[in-house]
């Protein structure tokens, strides 16, 4: 991948993160702004509707997945450290060396060996490795994404995994004589092709089908469907969508654990599965959320009305202003080396939560010239107050500055 900010990051002291200090490198491309961001933890924040959300999902499991003496089978993990290792993000889930999600202009870099993780599923890995069979992790994640109501550049999810012995596994759902052909072959490794498939088939139809329904108690009656897709770590993979606001928003992905993460991390002997849920989106459903930028509210007209010492209350947020939005365009020139998300971030940075959506509206390529020219909508809007136009302008000159000087790009 290639490197930007050379000279003037070289420069720049090293990031000291929880009393850790990392170098810079042509790696880095944190923001003081993201890095400001670690260490708010929401998801601890007592009557913060991610801590609702968490205990409310938290409680559910405690009661569903029990052993024989009626203790919870899954452990909890919630303080584990943002900042991973490459290997915990990437490698240690099979993410191929030339997957989008490892682009500088996709994922948070503190350097060039340590980045804030992008999932949750980023600590899968350790956690197998511990032994452990049933857990949970909520944690907070970063992500260099689009700009609108439903995507921030830090979000929280949880991983949920479940593992279970091929053995158990197999008595309960195959006859004797299948059972030992499996076994047989999953024991030396010799799983054809077929026998995956059919055994994949299995657990899919099976336990899954099972497993995958405690999302579908958290999700009420919401109405909602399973699309199939991909991911490095799961095969097979699906998403769970619900209905939001007439479309369909993405909640959830999850699927079965490759046997090769599993095998690496002592557990080879195992199955199972591992799901990742986005927090803040479930979390505008189930409350009437409007805009994920709330969640950082600090307003007591946001906080106060999840005030409960109750998880599974019906909370419906009444909006408690609604303040005019400012629009305003940016055309600008891009250079060879330039990627969208860079412009989104560095709006966010310079514009912080006064900006509500920012879309590509336009894309123009000369025919002589051959220059690219992309024009972006940037809709402004305070949640607590109405924005003069002034107000915006200056903020719309520092965004138009500091895309010139940072990102190179010729504004029109
Ligand atoms: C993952 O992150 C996988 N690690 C999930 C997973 C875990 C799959 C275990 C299989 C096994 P994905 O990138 O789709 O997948 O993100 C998961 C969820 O996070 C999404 O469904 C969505 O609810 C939420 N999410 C993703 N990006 C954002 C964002 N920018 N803002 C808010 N929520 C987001
Ligand atoms: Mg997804």
């Amino acid at each position: 991948s290639t490197c930007y900010q050379t000279t003037s990051s070289l420069c720049e002291k090293a990031i000291t993160l929880n009393g850790t200090e990392y170098p810079r490198d042509c790696y880095t491309n944190v923001s003081d702004r993201i890095l400001n961001l670690i260490g708010k933890n929401l998801h601890h924040k007592q009557y913060h509707p991610l801590c609702l959300l968490k205990q409310r999902i938290v409680n559910f499991i405690y009661s569903k997945f029990v052993n024989s003496r009626g203790n919870p089978i899954f452990s909890v993990h919630d303080n584990l450290n943002p900042v991973v290792t490459l290997e915990q993000n990437f490698d240690n889930l099979l993410v191929p060396h030339d997957h989008p999600s490892r682009r500088l202009s996709d994922s948070y870099y503190i350097n060039s060996k340590f980045m804030l993780r992008a999932h949750t599923s980023a600590h899968q890995h350790d956690l197998i490795k511990c032994g452990l069979d049933n857990f949970l992790v909520f944690g907070d994640v970063y992500r260099r994404d689009e700009i609108d109501s439903t995507h921030y550049p830090v979000f929280h999810q949880m991983e949920g995994v479940r593992l279970c012995g091929v053995s158990e596994f197999t008595q309960k759902y195959l006859t004797v004589e299948r059972c030992s052909t499996y076994w047989s072959s999953f024991e030396t490794k010799s799983l054809t092709d077929d026998l995956q498939f059919e055994w994949k088939h299995i657990i899919t139809d099976e336990s899954i089908s099972v497993d995958r329904r405690i999302f579908l108690v958290l999700l009420s009656d919401f109405e909602y469907q399973w699309t199939d897709t991909y991911f490095p770590f799961t095969h097979p993979s699906w998403e769970l969508e619900i209905k939001h606001k007439n479309d369909w928003l993405e909640v959830l992905g999850c699927g079965i654990i490759e046997q090769r993460i599993l095998e690496k991390a002592g557990a080879g002997h195992k199955i199972g599965w591992a799901a990742g849920l986005g927090l803040e989106r479930l979390a505008m459903k189930l409350y009437d959320i409007p805009d994920i930028r709330l969640f950082w509210s600090t307003d007591s007209g946001f906080l106060v009305q999840f005030h409960t010492d109750n998880p599974d209350r019906q909370i419906s947020f009444k909006p408690f202003s609604h303040y005019p939005q400012c629009i305003n365009d940016i055309s600008f020139w891009i250079p060879e080396e330039y990627s969208s998300n860079d412009f989104y971030d560095l709006v966010r940075s310079v514009g912080g939560d006064i900006i509500e959506q920012v879309t590509l509206v336009d894309v123009f390529t000369h025919p002589r010239t051959k220059r690219t020219s992309h024009c972006y909508r940037i809709v402004y809007r305070h949640m607590e107050k109405t924005l003069t136009q002034q107000e915006v302008n200056e903020i719309h000159t520092r965004i138009e500055e500091a895309s010139r000087k940072k990102l190179h790009v010729e504004i029109r």
